[in-house]
């Protein structure tokens, strides 16, 4: 009787995400800001193996002017990993979003030379404690064109491929991503994506994975997501389930938590789906202010979605 107590005692402290996350990993966005909130770095290293920085790698931010870099937050992320064994994703080195002043302002050769120098540094900086990076993030429009950007406007699509050598050159051991977001299903965006990592596939580009963002909301899971990263998987590039987030949308907790445990379902049930990050796990940080789409809500209460999560991984 009293080993029954003491197992069920010991089996409810040492359930969490990470426990279970076997075939891939569990993982969350992070800020460094919040790690004085002591429920927020207790839960963030108790429940996951992987971090992304959610701010604090992105090229305004870490290189708010030319050559000045500002490292310190992202590595208390980095420290932070390293002392809860998890992983780090790197996020991300092109973006038309977050760009400083400084660069924005440069054409042709001084920008290009920016670039890979920004690269070429940061991914340097980081080198031996980043294990993927987003290298180019958000580059298409809905209808698969590409998107007008600093990146695009001056360099048509080269920078792609510049970008990602640069990357591949300063860390050779760093998983190479492109990220993006609306790709979870088979449409213009999806193709176009799909089409793009073939070519620089087949041109010996250094690249190893897609990053699904997976900005969700219940109701609208797509039924083929999975069957849309076994395409890409079959290009020989990983994929990654990179930014997750489920909106409520006006249904029950419940509706979310099975919303969740389909998405997590999704990528393991793809070889070649290598892990599944929340884009933050509490309301309370959350991006997403018009509604309630984390797993934990304000107060830090686990919604009915961490325990699917939980059960979901559990099945491989
Ligand atoms: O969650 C991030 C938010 O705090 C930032 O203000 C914003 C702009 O940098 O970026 C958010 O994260 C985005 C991510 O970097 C890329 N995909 C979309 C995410 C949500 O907007």
């Amino acid at each position: 009787m009293k080993l029954i107590v003491l197992f069920a005692l010991f089996g409810s402290i040492a359930a969490h995400l990470r426990d279970h996350a076997n075939k891939i990993y569990i993982g969350s966005a992070l800020a460094p800001s919040h790690f004085t909130d002591a429920q927020y770095s207790t839960i963030a290293a108790e429940e996951f193996n992987s971090l992304t920085p959610e701010n604090e790698m992105k090229w305004a931010n870490v290189e708010p002017s030319k050559g000045k870099y500002n490292y310190g937050p992202a590595e208390k992320l980095v420290e932070f990993a390293q002392q809860y064994d998890m992983i780090v994703r790197g996020h991300t080195l092109i973006w038309h979003q977050e760009v400083p002043d400084w660069v924005s302002v440069l054409s042709g050769d001084d920008l290009h030379e920016v670039m890979i120098d920004h690269i070429t540094t940061l991914v340097t900086h980081f080198k031996g404690s980043i294990y993927a990076w987003d290298v180019v993030n958000e580059i298409f429009n809905e209808d698969g064109s590409y998107r007008s950007s600093l990146w695009y406007n001056n360099f048509q699509t080269s920078f792609i491929a510049d970008a990602f050598q640069a990357a591949a050159a300063a860390d050779p051991s760093a998983k190479l991503y492109i990220n993006d977001y609306n790709v979870e299903y088979t449409n213009a965006k999806s193709n176009a994506l799909y089409n793009l990592v073939k070519e620089l596939k087949s041109q010996g580009v250094p690249i190893h994975g897609v990053g699904f963002q997976t900005h969700l909301a219940v109701g609208q899971i797509p039924s083929d997501f999975a069957t849309n990263l076994a395409r890409f998987t079959a290009l020989g590039v990983d994929v990654a389930i990179t930014e997750l987030d489920i909106k409520q949308n006006g249904q029950s907790q419940d509706a979310q938590a099975a919303a969740y445990s389909e998405v997590i379902k999704d990528c393991l049930s793809v070889n070649g789906c290598v892990g599944v990050t929340i884009w933050g796990f509490t309301d309370k940080y959350s991006w997403i202010s018009s509604d309630t789409a984390c797993p934990w809500d304000s107060n830090y209460q686990a919604k009915p979605a961490v325990a699917a999560i939980e059960a979901a991984l559990q099945l491989m």
